[in-house]
This record gives structure tokens, sequence and C-alpha cells, in this order.
């Protein structure tokens, strides 16, 4: 059996990514795939993402990526991410598709594979389109994807199939902890055998997130920022 982080929307938060990271070394998990949005959000973007390329065999784009790679956010660009990162960043993939214990697996961020962002509260229907927007000669089983910064699986009614978000490490829209998911079962095996999600919660030292967005306070939004991270609440940023 193997067993795979699946990790998201770290959004430039080091204390986040570390507490993360130190879990996944105590459980002895060397599986990380990263479903993007690295970057953005927070002022720690270039250390997150040079992480994921050091530490994750699969790593796609998520809209933050996106964004930056279409001119979007150059404050972020100039202080924290850099050229040499964007020349990497335009060379991941939006999508990851596998066999788990017979199962096909697509993982995804959510935008821009998926045009809109996928929430809890919408219906069924919509939730279905979510096995269909990743071309693939199989039908998928499990779809896991991000981009809600919301730990959750979903209703699907009498769907036997699963569609699930990991949540975000290092901005999440909830408790203000660094979520994400380990997925379990047999890598790249077709025959049908057990498989299993777990969502991890994980407490982290978020005023040392904030410590650490003040010390960059002259290029970022770290007011507006404190506010996020420790309440867990949406806020627009610049
Ligand atoms: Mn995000």
């Amino acid at each position: 059996m193997t067993e795979i982080a699946l990790i998201a929307d770290i959004h430039g938060n080091k204390p986040a990514l570390d507490t993360v990271a130190q879990d996944l070394a105590q459980r002895g998990i060397e599986q990380i795939y990263c479903l993007g949005d690295v970057c953005g959000r927070g002022p720690l973007g270039g250390y997150a993402f040079d992480w994921c390329m050091e530490h994750c065999q699969v790593f796609v784009q998520g809209n933050w990526e996106e964004f930056f790679l279409n001119g979007f956010g150059p404050h972020y660009l100039e202080h924290d991410i850099g050229r040499e990162r964007l020349v990497k960043m335009k060379k991941l993939p939006f999508y990851h598709k596998f066999w788990l214990s017979g199962r096909r697996v697509h993982l995804f961020h959510g935008r821009p594979v998926y045009p809109s962002v996928l929430m809890s509260e919408d219906s069924v229907e919509e939730k279905r389109r979510m096995f269909t927007v990743v071309p693939d000669e199989f039908s998928p089983d499990i779809v896991g994807y991000a981009d809600i910064h919301r730990q959750l699986k979903h209703d699907l009614q009498d769907d036997p199939r699963v569609l699930f978000n990991i949540g975000s490490i290092g901005n999440s829209y909830s408790t203000a902890n660094a979520h994400y998911v380990i997925l379990r079962g047999e890598l790249d095996s077709r025959e049908k055998a057990p498989f299993s999600l777990e969502f991890v919660s994980l407490p982290y030292d978020n005023q040392e997130a904030v410590r650490l967005a003040w010390e960059q306070s002259h290029w970022f939004d770290a007011k507006t920022y404190e506010e996020e991270v420790t309440e867990g609440t949406w806020h627009l940023l610049r």
C-alpha cells in the first residue's frame, strides 16, 4: 500500500508548510502531490515553490500560477517569486491522472481546468461535471481538487464515485489550521483493492506567519493577511 499526501494552496505561508512537512516526515510519507496555488496571497511563495519543486513528485498549476504567468501580481513577482521560478512554473502541468487500487483518479487544482469554483452547496449535476473536465480515455472514479480552501467530501447522492477537496495548507477559510489529505491504496494498480482518504488538520504557528508577513509589509498587505491567517476568513488581498 502506498500513502500519498495531497497538498495545495500553501499561498506563501512558511510556518504552515513547515508544520505539514514535519508531519509528513514523522509519518514517513514520501509521495507528495501538490495541486497548486503555492504562491500569492501570502508573502513567502518563493520558499513554498522551491519546497514543492524539491519534494513533490507531482506539481500541477493552480489559478494563481496562471495569474502570475499572465503578468498578474507584479509586486509578488518583483519581491517574492522572481523570473527564474516563473520559467519553471510555466512548465507545470494542469492535471494528473493515475490508477489507485483499481480506480481511475484525476487530480487538478480547480480553476482553470474547471471554469468556476465548486462549492458544497452546488448542485449534484455541477459536481458530476468535475468527472468530465480532464481529457482521458478512462472515466474517473475519484476526483480530488483544491481551490476553495475548505476540506470536504462532496455528497453525490446515489453516485458511487468520490469527489473531495483537500483543503488549504496556508490560507484556510474554515479553521485557521494547515490542511491536507492522505490518500492510501495500491498505486498504479488496476486491480480492485481497498483505498482510503484521511483528512488532516494541523494547528500551526499562525503568529509566526503574521510576524513574517509584517517583515514584508513594505510591499505586502500584512494587515489584511493577519486577519486571514488568524481568523481563517477570506479578504480581498491586493
Ligand atoms: Mn488558492
